[in-house]
């Protein structure tokens, strides 16, 4: 066990504190727990990419709705695999220590789901969508069509204010600070 957090040099160690918000323990019991994921490729390879699904076995995130978006953002190579460098910077956005801005500018990605730079109805849509199949999982028709459609309506009134259609980054930041429970999701303690 002592090897799987030790194998990283004090340089190594100093980059990965310089680039996160995360403390050296932290980045220990985070290789700790990336290894515990697949001890078998990630002794090989310490940097390998795990696959969404077994990154989403992790507790902390199986009861995230939005565990598929946070994968797709934090994966370098855009697939939702995540590599142990991906990982690190994951858990530093979602980290105590991780400024508001940082994370409201990753809830704003995790939000885009089309990742064209604005939330739309259809994104504000997926996005209710994943927060119900999370609460009901067993019961996808738990709301009609209208009924979400009049939360994506209260949603805009709320939040779309200037010309442009849709939810841009500024809209959005301010809609976090008047409701600061949607970005509850976004918090991780190993
Ligand atoms: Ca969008
Ligand atoms: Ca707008």
């Amino acid at each position: 066990m002592g090897q799987s957090s030790s194998c990283f040099t004090d340089r190594e160690l100093e980059a990965y504190e310089t680039a996160t918000y995360l403390s050296r323990n932290e980045i220990h019991v985070a290789f700790k727990t990336f290894w515990n994921l697949d001890k078998a490729n990630v002794s090989v390879d310490r940097n390998c990419a795990l696959p969404m699904e077994t990154i989403q076995s992790l507790p902390e995130l199986k009861v995230n709705p939005f565990q598929d978006r946070i994968c797709q953002v934090f994966s370098t190579n855009d697939n939702g695999a995540l590599t142990f460098e991906d990982f690190l910077d994951m858990l530093s956005v979602f980290n105590d220590k991780s400024t508001l801005e940082t994370k409201l500018e990753y809830a704003f990605r995790i939000y885009d789901f089309d990742d064209d730079k604005i939330i739309s109805r259809s994104d504000i849509e997926q996005a209710i969508l994943c927060l119900i199949k999370m609460n009901h999982p067993c019961d996808d028709d738990i709301l009609s069509e209208e009924q979400i459609e009049f939360l994506i309506d209260k949603v805009m009134d709320e939040a779309d204010m200037d010309i442009e259609d849709g939810i841009g980054y500024a809209e959005f930041c301010s809609l976090m600070r008047k409701k600061p429970e949607f970005l509850e999701y976004f918090s991780i303690r190993l």
